[in-house]
C-alpha cells in the first residue's frame, strides 16, 4: 500500500498541510545535526563531502554517477557530513538520491537545494536529511527567521549561506548558528577562496563558519583552518577524485 510518507518521498502531490504533519511525525531525535554543530567547534577539521553530478558552471562533472559508492567512500574517508544536491534542473539531483544515500550511511546529511518554502524543509526531513541550506541572497529577513524556526522545530540545523558582509549581518540578525560563505560568486561563477578568510572577522566566534566552493587542496584547508574557518564543503574536487576516501584522510 502507498503510505502518505511514500507519496511524499516520491514528490507526488502532497499538500503543504500533509507534508507539515508528516515532518512533525519525523522530528529528528538522532541528534546527528547537533553533533555536527558541536564537531564544528572542535579544533579538528570538519569536512562535508558533496554528491553532485552536474552544476550550472561546469555542466556534467562526472561521466559515471554511482552515488551510493560515492556515499560509502565519503563515509569511509571520514567525512562529518554528506551534502546531497536535490535540485533537479541545473544540478541533476533528486530527493531519491538523498533517500538512497540516507539508507546506506550514518553521517548527517545536508539537503543541498534552493530552499524557498518551508515545505522544502519538511520535505528534507521526511526524506532523511538533518541539515538544510538557507541561502540569504534569495530570502527575505522574514523568511529567514521563519525557516530557521521550522528547521529547529524539526530537530534539524541550518547552514545559512552568505556571500558578503551585508548578507552575513542578515544571517546573524536572523539567528544563524552556522554560516556558510560561498567562495563562488553566484552572479558570475568566479571563485575566490580568500573570500571566506576576508569575512571571518565579521562573524562572532560562537557562530561556526563553513567555507564553500572551489576548495582544491589540503593546503588551502590548512590555511583557512588556521585562520579560524571551522568547516569545509567540497564538491567538485572530491567528485573528480578517483581515490575519494584517501583524499579526505590526507
Ligand atoms: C561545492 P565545489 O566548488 O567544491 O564543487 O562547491 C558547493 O559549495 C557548491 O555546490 C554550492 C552550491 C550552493 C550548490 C555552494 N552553494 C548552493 C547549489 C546551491
Amino acid at each position: 500500500s502507498v503510505t502518505l510518507t511514500n507519496m511524499a518521498q516520491r514528490q507526488r502531490l502532497i499538500s503543504p498541510e500533509d507534508m507539515y504533519h508528516l515532518a512533525n511525525q519525523n522530528i529528528d531525535t538522532s541528534l546527528r545535526g547537533q553533533q555536527f554543530m558541536e564537531k564544528l567547534h572542535q579544533p579538528e577539521i570538519t569536512i562535508i563531502g558533496e554528491i553532485k553530478q552536474a552544476s550550472p558552471s561546469k555542466g556534467q562533472i562526472v561521466t559515471t554517477f554511482n552515488y551510493e559508492d560515492i556515499a560509502r567512500d565519503y563515509q569511509t574517508g571520514g567525512v562529518d557530513m554528506i551534502s546531497v544536491l536535490t535540485e533537479t534542473d541545473y544540478f541533476k539531483g533528486s530527493l531519491d538520491i538523498l533517500r538512497d544515500v540516507r539508507a546506506i550511511v550514518d553521517v548527517p546529511i545536508l539537503r543541498k537545494d534552493f530552499t524557498v518554502d518551508a515545505y522544502m524543509i519538511d520535505e528534507a526531513r521526511v526524506n532523511g536529511a538533518q541539515v538544510v541550506l538557507l541561502i540569504v541572497a534569495i530570502l527575505s529577513d522574514e523568511q529567514l527567521v521563519k525557516f530557521l524556526k521550522r528547521t529547529h522545530e524539526l530537530g534539524m540545523v541550518a547552514i545559512v549561506e552568505t556571500h558578503d558582509q551585508e548578507e552575513i549581518q542578515r544571517a546573524i540578525q536572523a539567528g544563524a548558528q552556522i554560516i556558510g560563505v560561498n567562495n563562488r560568486n553566484l552572479k558570475d561563477f568566479s571563485v575566490n577562496i580568500h573570500h571566506t578568510l576576508a569575512l571571518r572577522q565579521s562573524i562572532p566566534e560562537h557562530i561556526a563558519l563553513i567555507a564553500e566552493s572551489g576548495i582544491r587542496s589540503a593546503e588551502e584547508i590548512h590555511d583557512m583552518s588556521v585562520a579560524g574557518v571551522n568547516g569545509f564543503l567540497i564538491g567538485e574536487t572530491l567528485m573528480r577524485a578517483s581515490d575519494k576516501a584517501q583524499q579526505i584522510k590526507t
